[in-house]
């Protein structure tokens, strides 16, 4: 870690650290869990923000009263459209003696990157598509804390779309039911996901989940995300009941409607499961490359395999991502048959997305 090295006078004032994270996943939520035990390493009061894409506004202008603190921001990306807004307050708390930390894994473009490194007091900026946001922080700041490492590996099953352990997928949705229960209640999402995200920082998953149980350690939620799963489990089967497939270059392409309160996340890990397809129905195999098409027509890519490549059938609709997951816009639809056969057509004339190994 850069600041580690530095001994001005500047770095030593700093006693706060302010996390700004993702509210969405458990990415963004161990991502500020690694940031916190940071914090604690070095004796800083901590403070964490969660938050999303269309509250930066008020975000960036929180940080802009900042006063001699070290800022980490987690798991969120910069485009254009927001960069005055971010510029404008890393530019004010940077002039009362902050620091910037950005750690990221998304899309960034060359103005967004260089508007970071031209702030002043020596930002630090970590893009990198490979890994998971959780996992970039584990690297910059915590490399040999074990809870740290087990906080990133976790994050990475999710976040890749893995699947391989249990207790990611059951934070997975926990963090679903937790949100949807905060948005339904009218809370702020943040607060109701700040005791997860302090037992997270305290003990890693062990703080939250029993490995030999198999269930979390909090009863409640326990019986919230079992109920959450049924229901999931009820719209996913309708909603995969009226799938549309086409077999193009060579590869399964199934597209299907997601049911309000259900991600495409949620679509493409439940989608993915063959038991879960045989139980619908003993022929449905799981395929190669799944869109989930939401209500306002936003598209999200998964791959049930390698060989296709999510980012590049995403960008053949305005989109993007990684080649394992990926999101994209097909616009506002009333006839779903007529959308899939329009999507098979776009995707049937080019072969981009089709990897060659
Ligand atoms: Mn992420």
């Amino acid at each position: 870690m850069p600041e580690e090295r530095e001994s001005e006078p500047r770095a030593k004032k700093i006693t706060s650290l302010l996390s700004i994270s993702h509210d969405k996943d458990v990415d963004g939520l161990n991502s500020a869990a690694i940031v916190w035990r940071y914090a604690k390493t070095k004796n800083l009061t901590f403070k964490a923000i969660l938050t999303d894409y269309g509250s930066f506004e008020q975000v960036f202008s929180t940080i802009a009263k900042q006063r001699d603190s070290l800022i980490i921001i987690t798991d969120l990306g910069m485009d254009d459209t927001i960069i005055d807004v971010v510029q404008a307050g890393l530019t004010r708390a940077i002039s009362q003696g902050c620091r910037i930390v950005w750690l990221d894994h998304h899309q960034w473009s060359d103005r967004a990157i260089k508007m970071i490194l031209s702030l002043g007091n020596k930002p630090v900026l970590k893009v990198n598509h490979e890994f998971c946001a959780a996992e970039i922080t584990h690297k910059v700041l915590m490399p040999r804390d074990e809870v740290s490492t087990e906080l990133a590996k976790i994050a990475h099953d999710t976040d890749f779309n893995l699947r391989e352990i249990e207790a990611a997928t059951a934070l997975t949705d926990a963090v679903s039911v937790i949100r949807f229960g905060a948005i339904d209640k009218n809370e702020e999402v943040a607060d109701a996901i700040h005791p997860i995200l302090t037992k997270l920082a305290e003990n890693g998953m062990s703080g939250v989940w029993d490995n030999d149980a198999r269930k979390f350690k909090d009863t409640l939620l326990n019986k919230r995300v079992d109920h959450y799963r049924k229901e999931k489990s009820k719209k996913m089967r309708k909603a995969l009941a009226g799938h549309h497939d086409q077999i193009i270059h060579g590869k399964l392409v199934r597209i299907v409607e997601i049911p309000s309160g259900l991600t495409s996340t949620d679509m493409g890990t439940l989608a993915s499961n063959q038991d879960t397809l045989t139980s619908i129905d003993p022929e449905l195999k799981v395929a190669d490359l799944l869109l989930s098409l939401s209500q306002g027509g936003m598209l999200g890519f998964r791959r049930g395999r390698d060989g296709v490549l999510c980012n590049a059938a995403a960008k053949l609709f305005n989109g993007g991502g990684h080649p394992y997951a990926a999101g994209g816009e097909y616009g506002l639809y009333e006839d779903f048959e007529a959308v899939s056969d329009d999507i098979f057509l776009t995707l049937s004339k080019n072969k981009t997305w089709v990897s060659e190994h």
